[in-house]
């Protein structure tokens, strides 16, 4: 193997072990900028943003619903989840939740719950 390739190998892996921490339950008293409430609300924002344009469309929400969901839910249901979710979501209605509306739309949300994965406990 020549080193260029190994280079690209380390490069995933830090990329994954950056992924995977996102995913840590948060430790109150070692604070980590990579699986702070604000980081992890970042990673989701990212998710959801499919075309990496800064905001999220109803499409977009919904090309990930039918992608979580779809399979078990019929589609006008899942048109309905996210016709609902935009209108609590996109505060000014211009059709786009920004990461500031994503913020808010999540905090009622336990976010730190959901997207901790609990390893050896
Ligand atoms: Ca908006």
């Amino acid at each position: 193997m020549n080193n260029k390739v190994l280079e690209r190998r380390k490069v995933y892996f830090k990329d994954f072990v950056k992924v995977l921490s996102h995913f840590r339950p948060i430790n109150k008293n070692k604070p980590h900028p990579w699986n702070s409430r604000e980081a992890k609300l970042r990673f989701a924002f990212t998710m959801y943003d499919l075309n990496k344009s800064g905001t999220i469309t109803k499409d977009e929400f919904q090309d990930i619903l039918e992608m979580m969901i779809g399979a078990n839910v019929p589609k006008e249901q899942v048109n309905s989840i996210a016709d609902r979710t935009m209108r609590e979501a996109d505060r000014d209605g211009d059709g786009y939740i920004t990461f500031q509306e994503f913020c808010n739309a999540m905090e009622k949300t336990d976010i730190e719950q959901k997207m901790s994965f609990r390893f050896l406990t």
